[in-house]
């Protein structure tokens, strides 16, 4: 039997979607979580000096959206046709570029009001523009009363589910929700987080800021 290590921070961060398609799909990991103190002297140990990486067959593979990519086609999560295949790369680039284009600028903003100021921006320019297509893209898919593609679950309802989480309770501290009033995504990620195995993970993971 194949045997998975993950490595990442005491965090979700990067690495909570491979946790999640793991949990989803049922299938035993080693989830290694390194202190911020214990880092310095594990860095050299991965492929490019960073987490999360992917310990699979003896080889450590690093790029947390390629990792997911792969165990969601190991798992059955990544879809059943090229179309909806796309689709759900679609979602993942959108979300790996409202990472790099905006929470990345927010995460290292170290002055609190220019801080406020880039998740006002966000919560009012760029995020709709990113929202109304993921809305759009949910309800063309079953008046948007299922997953996000086909007739079952796949990484990109997780990836959803795990991003409306983490901004929730990142930008909560402001004030700011980015969802607010968006019925069908609200109505997605209640069925996410109402699925068994993510129901159960999400009361046993650690807690944590991010
Ligand atoms: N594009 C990479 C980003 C990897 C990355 O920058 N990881 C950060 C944590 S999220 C890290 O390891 N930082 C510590 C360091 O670079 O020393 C991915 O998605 O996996």
């Amino acid at each position: 039997m194949t045997s998975y290590k993950l490595y990442y921070f005491e965090a979700r961060g990067a690495a909570e979607l491979a946790r999640l398609i793991f949990k989803q799909a049922g299938v035993e990991f080693e989830d290694i979580r390194y202190s911020r103190d214990e880092w310095p002297h594990h860095k050299p140990e991965m492929p490019i000096g960073a987490m999360p990486v992917l310990e699979v067959g003896g080889q450590k593979i690093c790029q947390s959206m390629a990792i997911a990519r792969y165990l969601a086609k190991e798992f059955d999560l990544f879809g059943t046709n090229n179309m909806e295949e796309l689709l759900i790369d679609e979602l993942m680039e959108l979300f790996a570029e409202i990472s790099s284009k905006h929470a990345t600028k927010i995460y290292y903003e170290q002055d609190e009001t220019k801080k406020l100021e880039l998740v006002k921006a966000l919560q009012t320019d760029a995020a709709p523009v990113y929202l109304n297509l993921i809305e759009k893209r949910l309800k063309e898919n079953n008046g948007g009363s299922g997953f996000y593609v086909g007739s079952k679950v796949s990484v990109a309802d997780l990836l959803l589910y795990n991003s409306m989480f983490g901004f929730r309770q990142w930008f909560g501290k402001f004030g700011v929700d980015l969802f607010d009033g968006r019925t069908l995504l609200e109505d997605h990620y209640k069925r996410v987080e109402t699925l068994p195995n993510i129901a159960k993970w999400v009361k046993e993971r650690p807690e944590t800021v991010m």
